[in-house]
């Protein structure tokens, strides 16, 4: 067994408690004196930063949300002048301006740490080459990688997003070991790859970590079983420095660095902590970040935490798999339908690709979803009727699992968008 920070990845419980009780009482000083918006934020709640002695006490501390972020953009929830900090990242943002994430030289330092983390504990070593098809630039998931991957000391090639042919003949020409993008471009460059007649499961290439979108055990099966590695995970968003807030270990299970982010899970519609197993909605609180620090975020991100006994020997809390945003979740007749859900049932039908998006449209009052999927090639060679028929067999198969009625539409081959980063898989007609 082998960590890169062995001290915090395998802490006794009251120890890190502890820990996170002291750096909470910090960072909540610390913002207090310098963020003009949590001073108000906290006065309004009658809160001093004295209040604050150990962890229990975050409940007592205000929630942010994104549109805090939104209303003092680009800076206004820095700490620190902009001469202080050594970088500053950005979500793409779908609409309107960018979540800013800025970080002082230790904050990027410590990010990297925790990159570190993320990778060693995913089996990457000194001797790997890892090909690094995450977005460089602005996203934080080209440069959270190349950070980590510089520390564990491996052979860095900083391919970035795109030009998939080419990610392939590198891979090839530089016996690349490792990958880093997003699940859903690793599909994509496996199906290039399949098209072009390389079989990646030949080549050295032996683990990936994968992030920065939800995707489906199934989904990490499909990856591992078309590439021949192992699949790993990263989780991360930028308002908290980016990817490195939780990775999986060997044995798959994702390990928040809590010593870093404070978790908690809350009832999205009551704000009331939930306990230990149950679904809800992630909130983050940074530990010891200097630049942009921020109390109880909401990440609208819906998962549940655990506390197990992990074989891998790290004490790190785990959570379950993001179920999907908040935002993206859909309410159909009533019931409450995450992309992710019809991701799992679309891959239990052997038949199918993983290619997959899902309009929603109203109806009167009511939403109705629609689903267009692609089947593998040797359905459409069967004639139309195989396809009908498919595309009926998952629509049933939606309706028995998750009591939805949603039509599916088997549309033909590579119709469906492949993805270099992020994938859009719903597609909102309201
Ligand atoms: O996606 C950071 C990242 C880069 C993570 C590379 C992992 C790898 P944002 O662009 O700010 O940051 O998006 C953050 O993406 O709140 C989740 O909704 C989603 N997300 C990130 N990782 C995962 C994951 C980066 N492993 C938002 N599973 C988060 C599910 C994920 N969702």
């Amino acid at each position: 067994m082998s960590y890169w920070d062995e001290k915090f990845e395998t802490m006794g419980a009251d120890q890190m408690r502890a820990f996170q009780g002291e750096k909470l009482a910090e960072t909540v000083a610390w913002v207090y004196g310098r963020v003009p918006f949590y001073k108000k934020a906290l006065d309004e709640k009658g809160v001093s930063p004295g209040d604050i002695r150990s962890v229990d006490d975050i409940t007592k501390l205000p929630f942010t949300v994104k549109n805090d972020l939104r209303d003092n953009y680009p800076f206004g929830l820095c700490a620190v002048p902009m001469t202080e900090l050594a970088r500053v990242h950005a979500s793409s943002g779908t609409t309107g301006k960018p979540i800013t994430g800025p970080y002082t030289p230790e904050d990027r330092d410590q990010w990297a740490g925790c990159m570190a983390r993320t990778l060693w504990a995913q089996g990457l070593r000194p001797d790997d080459i890892a090909q690094n098809a995450y977005g460089m630039g602005l996203f934080t998931g080209g440069l959270g990688f190349y950070m980590g991957a510089e520390k564990v000391g491996c052979c860095l090639v900083p391919t970035g997003s795109g030009m998939t042919e080419r990610q392939i003949m590198l891979m090839q020409d530089f016996g690349s070991t490792a990958l880093f993008c997003t699940p859903t471009y690793a599909l994509t460059i496996a199906e290039k790859a399949e098209q072009l007649g390389v079989d990646l499961r030949k080549l050295p290439l032996r683990m990936g970590s994968f992030g920065a979108e939800p995707w489906t055990v199934q989904m990490r099966e499909e990856i591992e079983q078309r590439m021949g590695i192992r699949a790993h995970e990263a989780y991360g968003l930028t308002e908290m420095m980016g990817p490195g807030v939780g990775f999986s270990c060997e044995a798959y299970n994702l390990h928040l660095n809590e010593d870093h982010t404070y978790p908690e899970i809350v009832d999205p519609a009551t704000l009331e902590p939930l306990p230990l197993g149950e679904k809800g909605e992630l909130i983050f609180t940074a530990l010891q970040r200097r630049a942009m620090p921020l109390l109880r975020y909401r990440t609208r991100d819906i998962t549940s935490l655990r506390r197990i006994e992990c074989e891998c020997g790290r004490t790190l809390v785990v959570m379950d798999k993001i179920l999907g945003r908040s935002d993206d979740m859909l309410i159909i007749s009533g019931v409450n339908v995450f992309p992710s859900q019809i991701e799992a049932l679309l891959m239990d039908i052997e038949e199918m690709e993983p290619h997959y998006r899902i309009r929603v449209t109203k109806r009167g009052h009511l939403d109705a979803m629609k689903v267009e999927a692609e089947a593998k090639p040797e359905v459409y060679a069967q004639g139309a009727q195989a396809v009908a028929d498919l595309g009926r067999r998952l629509a049933k198969h939606i309706q028995a699992v998750i009591g939805v009625n949603a039509p599916v539409e088997v549309v033909p081959s590579g119709s469906i968008a492949r993805s270099e980063g992020k994938a859009k898989r719903v597609f909102d007609e309201r």
